[in-house]
């Protein structure tokens, strides 16, 4: 017999009060560590009610299978309320990642065969590695200046170049110059922006915007000029690109701005973290750092340096990303309104409900993955079973509309750092995730790069 939706465990019937000790446990940072603590109280399922939101979480595979199933035609996650409240402000247009219904299956549809089908994906691997060349040729400049045959430094502010300069010359065909010395103070200002952007927004996830805005918070105030900036620089590539293809040939291909906007947005913070959590792992395990510079230099031989075909002969170099997002994952969770009712766990779930997946939590679940403290890119080489498992970018129709270009992009960069570059880890320090709308380190990881 299934049991009703009202007897689903978990604290979901004082929402103020949930909102107050939330506060209080400095939710705001730790959210991904609270839906583990919630997940360790009430099993495999639970319902919660913080201010305004009201969600069913769960952490098992087997029942994320069963959600997707049942996303429908449109699906929906949760709405992230300061993100649109800018845009009603602002009188902007939404792209993509706030779009519903068929307005967003329509620009979805055009956008994957701009940037998501593998067809188009041969037209970015090699902009993708000319940008992999010019980081190497970066670091070799910092090693010589440093006069120590090394270079110890946090990489996250390099990391973000790398990661505007990819998209942008994925989105634009150009390059904007980012691996120089002399970097525009208005592409500085760019990334920065994308950085204060995701940090105002965690604290106004759970508070309507409208009233902090009514009230004139800082946090709002922080919010606007942060989007101010991004739509900005992204208005100035447009225009440019716009501008240059006219002259070129007349005809203009037709995106929408504010989609272009979301996309370059969307690509710096997201690879870059995860590319740092990578190089930090790799740090940590030497003898694995030498097992993937053993294949790729095994591959780049059987390939002949051809890019394209050396990409299908890194398996572990793919796991190790897999084995990165599954614990540093860049969203906490994954969610839907279902479009049908379902049953978890034997409960029944009424259709319209927001049903959470547990991302980080799952990727730490022992019952889950064996000994899931410990990074092994090797489980992702089909010793485990893989049963909705990898879901780092989500699932279906509605996942990430950049994970191609981010895929490509972090394993050309890893490829060419195994390829000149030993990383080691400076002191003995272990770091850990916050929540600042993405996971992010805690603190600056600094590394140390050798050639080798
Ligand atoms: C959506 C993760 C990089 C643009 C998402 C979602 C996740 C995600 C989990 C939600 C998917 C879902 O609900 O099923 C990541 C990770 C990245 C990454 C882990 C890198 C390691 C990027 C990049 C771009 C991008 C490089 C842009 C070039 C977007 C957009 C959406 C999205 C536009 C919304 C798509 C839609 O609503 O249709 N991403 N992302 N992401 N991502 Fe990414
Ligand atoms: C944050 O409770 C926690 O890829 C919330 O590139 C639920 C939630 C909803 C949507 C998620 C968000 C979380 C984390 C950041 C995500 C976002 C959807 C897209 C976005 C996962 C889990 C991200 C980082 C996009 C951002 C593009 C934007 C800057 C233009």
């Amino acid at each position: 017999i299934v049991r009703p939706f009202n007897e689903i465990p978990g604290l979901w019937k004082n929402s103020v009060g949930n909102l107050y000790n939330f506060w209080k446990q400095d939710g705001f940072k730790n959210l991904h560590r609270i839906m583990v603590h919630n997940f360790n109280t009430f099993g495999p399922i639970y319902r919660e009610k913080i201010g305004y939101y009201e969600s069913v979480n769960i952490i098992k595979p087997e029942d994320a299978a069963i959600l997707f199933k049942a996303e429908g035609h449109y699906p929906k996650r949760l709405n992230v309320e300061p993100w649109t409240a800018y845009r009603d402000y602002r009188n902007r247009k939404y792209g993509v990642l706030l779009k519903s219904g068929e307005d967003w299956r329509s620009n979805r549809v055009i956008l994957n065969k701009e940037v998501i089908s593998p067809k188009i994906q041969e037209n970015f691997v090699p902009l993708l590695e000319e940008v992999g060349q010019d980081f190497v040729v970066r670091v070799h400049k910092k090693i010589n200046r440093s006069g120590q045959n090394k270079w110890t430094t946090d990489l996250s502010q390099e990391l973000f170049k790398y990661a505007l300069e990819s998209v942008s010359s994925v989105l634009y065909g150009e390059r904007l110059g980012l691996m120089l010395d002399y970097i525009d103070p208005e592409v500085q200002h760019f990334i920065d922006c994308i950085t204060l952007m995701f940090k105002t927004t965690s604290p106004m996830l759970y508070i309507p915007p409208e009233l902090l805005r009514k009230l004139g918070s800082k946090v709002w105030r922080d919010h606007v000029e942060a989007w101010d900036g991004i739509f900005n620089q992204a208005d100035r590539c447009i225009q440019k690109i716009y501008k240059e293809l006219r002259q070129d040939s007349g005809q203009t291909k037709k995106y929408p701005g504010s989609c272009v906007t979301e996309l370059m947005a969307g690509g710096v913070d997201t690879t870059s973290i995860t590319l740092l959590w990578t190089l930090y792992e790799l740090a940590r395990h030497p003898n694995l750092q030498e097992e993937l510079r053993a294949e790729v230099v095994k591959a780049r031989e059987t390939s002949q340096g051809n890019m394209q075909e050396m990409l299908k002969h890194i398996p572990l170099v793919k796991g190790a990303l897999k084995e990165t997002l599954r614990l540093h994952p860049v969203a906490v969770s994954l969610q839907r309104y279902v479009a049908e009712d379902i049953i978890i766990q034997n409960y029944h779930i009424p259709a319209g409900t927001l049903v959470q997946l547990g991302l980080y939590a799952m990727g730490r679940d022992p019952k889950v993955f064996l000994r899931p403290e410990q990074y092994l890119p090797t489980r992702w080489l089909r010793t485990e079973t893989q049963y909705f498992r990898s879901l780092g970018f989500g699932f279906g129709p509605r996942q990430c509309l950049g994970r191609r270009i981010a895929e490509t992009e972090m394993q050309i960069f890893l490829i060419h750092m195994l390829e000149n570059f030993k990383v080691e880890k400076q002191r003995h320090i272990e770091a850990k995730s916050v929540f600042e709308l993405i996971l992010v380190p805690d603190q600056p990881i600094i590394l140390t790069l050798k050639p080798l």
